[in-house]
């Protein structure tokens, strides 16, 4: 992508409101737009990242034996009777009328809808555990939306919902999805650890939510240190391993790990002083295991095998998709601006033409962004007419993985420069080389 052509409304007006790092990053190099209190536009720079984690989640998702379908914002009110939501929900749901004054809603989360997609077309124990999974917009009408899109209005959420036949294999499914959103995180870049936590208004007595640690979170959180450096279950796990599945979850959970609600001082203070961690965190995922709260009222049961009908067990689990994009730039920037990790950054790769009206440097530039791109990595190449000054400092606020620069000295020499964002290690070599250092990285 030539800079020229590309939509990156880069700015320094930041709103006095911003007072995060990330929010403050998100609209300095215009990756949003805000539209109304908590109402975001993704504009170019932004939506890049946001597609880039919805396909991580994906495919962990997928990995783990979720399937993917699409449920729409909109719901019916009546569904929500059903389970009794309808009017414990409070201020938080936006409520609608139609044109025929039938009471509507903009879903807040699906566990009714999907618990009615269920009971419509699973009868047997056969099509058990079953796990169904999308990536919609939400609507909370937040009281205080802040942190831009960190706690917004509208958001974008990963809800997957397990239906097992009884609690012994809803648990199996939970602690699916507990070693799924390890590797999840891992595969973003960020250390997300899972924390007792309090189901609120989903409901249930197990639940669990991931952190980042960060000193803008808005959660306090108190963990033993050593569940900090369990890793990652990786990417040949066996999801169908059941002993394996309740591994992963006892090495992390064996360590006090809580949030401020769940935190008990008592408890805390055995642990050693010097891995004691008192610090704040941002909550990017939350899973539950509820049992019967949604199938008994709403009726969800299937045939057992032994001919009984059998009320489901069911679970949900959340990741904030929209929120991760801030809360991986608020574990990952520097002075400079933000620093992405390869796995989530918009582009691979800036190439910068320190003089596109000479045609030599020009010709040396296009001819690596061919190569580049040729090699399958995403370039933002900048052809743009700015000061050298403003086209680094650019760069390095927007964070790609590497640059590359080429000027008139390097077209003498034959040599570009290549940096890496990270370290800011720079380095003089061949066009060649710089192309292979970036892709063995
Ligand atoms: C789990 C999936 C649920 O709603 N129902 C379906 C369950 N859980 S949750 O904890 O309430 O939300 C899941 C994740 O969504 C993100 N999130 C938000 N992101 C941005 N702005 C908001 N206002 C917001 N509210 C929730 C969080 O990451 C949360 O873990």
């Amino acid at each position: 992508m030539r800079l020229t052509r590309f939509f990156l409304p880069v700015t320094k007006d930041v709103p006095a409101d911003a007072t995060i790092v990330s929010h403050q990053l998100m609209l300095r190099t215009g990756m949003i737009r805000q539209n109304g209190a908590g109402i975001y536009s993704w504009l170019p720079l932004g939506f890049r990242v946001l597609k880039k984690i919805e396909q991580i989640v994906r495919e962990e998702m997928d990995r783990a034996g979720a399937i993917e379908l699409l449920m729409p914002t909109l719901q019916q009110a009546d569904l929500w009777r059903e389970s009794g939501r309808y009017e414990d929900y409070g201020q938080e749901m936006l409520r609608i009328e139609d044109r025929h004054g039938r009471d509507m809603l903009y879903g807040p989360t699906n566990e009714e809808m999907i618990t009615d997609i269920f009971r419509t077309y699973v009868k047997s124990y056969k099509a058990l555990p079953l796990n169904l999974y999308h990536q919609q917009w939400k609507f909370r009408d937040e009281v205080r939306p802040r942190f831009g899109i960190m706690r917004g209005r509208e958001f974008l959420m990963k809800d997957a919902y397990s239906f097992d036949l009884d609690e012994a294999g809803a648990r199996v499914s939970y602690q699916r999805m507990f070693a799924a959103y390890l590797n999840t995180f891992e595969r973003l870049g960020v250390k997300a650890i899972p924390m007792q936590a309090d189901p609120g208004p989903i409901g249930g007595d197990l639940s669990h939510e991931f952190l980042i640690l960060a000193k803008s979170g808005e959660s306090a959180v108190f963990c033993d240190r050593e569940v900090l450096d369990v890793p990652a279950p990786g990417p040949a796990f066996d999801f169908s391993d059941i002993s394996a599945l309740e591994a992963e979850t006892d090495k992390r959970t064996r360590f006090y790990a809580a949030t401020d609600e769940k935190h008990d001082p008592s408890v805390f203070e055995q642990i050693p002083e010097d891995r004691r961690v008192e610090a704040r965190g941002i909550e990017v995922g939350h899973i539950f295991y509820f049992g019967t709260k949604y199938s008994g009222p709403m009726k969800a049961e299937v045939q057992s095998q032994e001919g009984q009908l059998v009320t489901i067990h069911g679970g949900s689990y959340g990741i904030g998709v929209s929120r991760l994009v801030g809360a991986i730039i608020e574990a990952s920037h520097d002075e400079d601006g933000i620093v992405w990790p390869a796995s989530v950054s918009p582009f691979d790769v800036g190439l910068i033409s320190m003089k596109p009206d000479d045609d030599a440097v020009s010709a040396m530039a296009d001819a690596l962004y061919d190569k580049l791109c040729a090699a399958g990595k995403d370039v933002l190449y900048d052809d743009s007419s700015d000061r050298a000054g403003a086209k680094f400092n650019r760069m390095d606020l927007i964070g790609l993985p590497w640059s590359i620069t080429i000027g008139p000295r390097g077209v003498k020499s034959g040599c570009v420069e290549l940096k890496h964002r990270a370290t800011g290690m720079k380095t003089e070599l061949s066009p060649e080389d710089a192309l292979a250092r970036i892709l063995e990285a």
